[in-house]
């Protein structure tokens, strides 16, 4: 029989630990596909977060460092100053990169550090158990705002991306969402785009941000966290290539 659908070899074949209908395991393929299919699976090193990604390498099949709460970019940053040859990019959910570690993502932007950032939005802590993070939407219900984000109390969602876009060292930042086919598709071009640029050896950063479903701490179905992004979290989120 001819086979049609096959695993990436940079995915390691077991199961996850993620929910069902969570993008995670989505931005994981996409991110395998891609090292496998630019031939970079032999010197890439990526750094797992510290959210509910935090054992994607045990997904991931190729070198990987975990690293303390949104610390990934200043350890990419020395990983990719003192090994040069190698293809070095950090896997960030919003609390980890947009939250503690947001001096980290910044300055390493500002220095246009040679690395590639995949950087997944849920608009929540997902591992914590769903808190408030910087990307939660407006009147979004959480475990810390109860009473949903009041911008008088918690502020505003911070657009990370749109803050990046703006530093001379980031070189390619774009948008993308993984609740629709056609937009994955969209998603696995941004993805490959960002480490061929690192591959060619492109001066700055890349970094790509992928609106994710999070239904467990959404409390909501699968299907309706497609619904609810698609409705609402676009809105605020709007896809597209910021600059590159
Ligand atoms: C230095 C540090 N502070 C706090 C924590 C607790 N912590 C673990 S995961 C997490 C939130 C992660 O959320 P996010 O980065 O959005 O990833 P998600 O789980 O949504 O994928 C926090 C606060 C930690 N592990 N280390
Ligand atoms: S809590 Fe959210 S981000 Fe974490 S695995 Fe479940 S759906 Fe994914």
């Amino acid at each position: 029989m001819q086979k049609v659908f096959t695993k990436p070899q940079s995915l390691k074949d077991c199961t996850t630990h993620y929910c069902p209908g969570c993008g995670h395991g989505i931005a994981h393929r996409l991110i395998a596909e891609t090292i496998d299919e630019l031939g970079l699976r032999g010197r890439t090193i990526g750094i797992a977060p510290v959210g509910c990604a935090v054992l994607a390498y045990d997904y991931l099949d190729m070198d990987m460092i975990e690293v303390a709460h949104g610390r990934a970019p200043a350890v990419a940053t020395g990983m990719k100053r003192t090994n040069p040859d190698k293809i070095i990019f950090s896997y960030q959910g919003d609390g980890d990169l947009a939250a503690i570690g947001t001096g980290e993502i910044i300055h390493a932007a500002h220095r246009g550090e040679q690395i590639t950032v995949i950087f997944i939005n849920n608009a929540v802590f997902g591992m914590t158990g769903g808190q408030m993070a910087p990307t939660t939407l407006l009147g979004q219900v959480t475990t810390t705002t109860p009473l949903g984000r009041d911008p008088l109390k918690q502020g505003y969602p911070l657009q990370v991306s749109e803050l990046l876009a703006m530093l001379p060292g980031a070189i390619y930042i774009e948008r993308c969402s993984l609740h629709k086919p056609a937009l994955i598709r969209n998603a696995k071009k941004a993805v490959k785009h960002a480490f061929q640029l690192q591959a060619d050896g492109a001066k700055g950063l890349s970094l790509v941000e992928l609106l994710s479903p999070c239904p467990t701490a959404w409390r909501m179905t699968p299907t309706k966290a497609i619904e609810w992004m698609e409705n609402e979290m676009i809105k605020i989120f709007p896809l597209g290539r910021l600059k590159g």
